[in-house]
């Protein structure tokens, strides 16, 4: 989905730790990881800039107006674009065709709800509803997204009927999460496949409503906020990032500090957007908010 916020950034992308960087822009958004996923409106492209003379692609992508263009050949579902160079790197792009949807006229999609979208939020086109929503199966689910992430831990935690659900998940939070789940292995807090816990992910108005949120323009509900914390050691809690045998806002302020010192040290590569830590409550453990609104907010 093309977004404001997004327009200003390029992507880098290197797969083996012996070849240099290479630059290819997708949807104007630089990325430096193998793993990517992009979304599109039935009918819209997607492009890609930069893309070295000997790569050669699979799937739907043709030379268009001197670059190459994906161009979707379903009216909706999930592609893998795969651009590999003589060199033998490689880029994995999955696609998602997105489900068309119509904030004037529906608050359900397919059965599954969505409640309603406040338009024309501060005129942001960073808060414009959304047109379209990712209809996932159980099966999509279960793709990696990112080098670390998968579809599902996306997911809202609304309960619905049927196999299918949708959500909407933005390659702006993929690459700041990537980004930041890289920094915090640097500095010694273990966090594998997975461990990086996605507490939230996209949340549907409806449901961010009935959790008792009263924003309504809560990141969440456009697929670039996420809530998180490091969990190793899989006991459903933050795990003790700053070592002092306590599990509390210490761990998420830890996590927090170092996403701030992103902010300033990662040579543009942090896309700007909200940043708070919050304390553990009778539910839940510590965690730290994060998004890519495009700007930057502290809560
Ligand atoms: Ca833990
Ligand atoms: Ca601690």
């Amino acid at each position: 989905m093309k977004k404001a916020i997004l327009s200003c950034m390029s992507v880098v992308w290197f797969l083996t730790s012996a070849s240099p960087a290479q630059a290819v822009e997708i949807d104007g958004l630089t990325v430096d990881l193998p793993i990517m996923t992009f979304s599109v409106l039935p009918g819209e492209t997607l492009t890609f800039e930069g893309v070295p003379a000997d790569a050669t692609f699979t799937g739907p992508v043709q030379r268009m107006d001197g670059h190459w263009a994906f161009i979707p050949q379903i009216e909706s579902g999930h592609y893998e674009v795969k651009l590999v160079t003589s060199a033998g790197d490689a880029l994995i792009v999955n696609v998602f065709v997105l489900e068309p949807f119509n904030v004037d006229t529906q608050t359900k999609i397919n059965g599954y709800k969505i409640g309603q979208y406040k338009t024309g939020y501060k005129g942001l086109e960073s808060y414009a509803p959304p047109t379209g929503f990712i209809r996932v199966s159980p099966d999509l689910g279960n793709i990696q997204v990112s080098p670390n992430f998968r579809l599902g831990q996306f997911k809202c935690k609304q309960t619905y009927k049927g196999n299918d659900y949708y959500l909407l998940l933005e390659p702006s939070l993929l690459i700041k999460l990537e980004l930041l789940l890289t920094e915090a292995r640097k500095k010694g807090w273990v966090a594998e496949d997975s461990t990086f816990h996605i507490m939230s992910g996209w949340r549907s108005p409806d449901y961010n409503k009935s959790i008792g949120n009263k924003t309504s323009v809560s990141r969440h509900l456009y697929g670039d906020g996420a809530d998180i914390f490091i969990d190793e050691d899989n006991d459903g809690y933050m795990d003790d990032l700053n070592g002092d045998g306590k599990i509390d806002i210490g761990d998420a302020k830890a996590l927090e500090r170092l996403a701030q010192s992103l902010s300033i040290n990662s040579e543009g590569k942090w896309i700007k957007g909200g940043l708070a830590s919050y304390r553990k409550n009778e539910f839940r453990g510590p965690f730290v908010h994060l998004d890519t609104r495009g700007y930057p907010a502290r809560w």
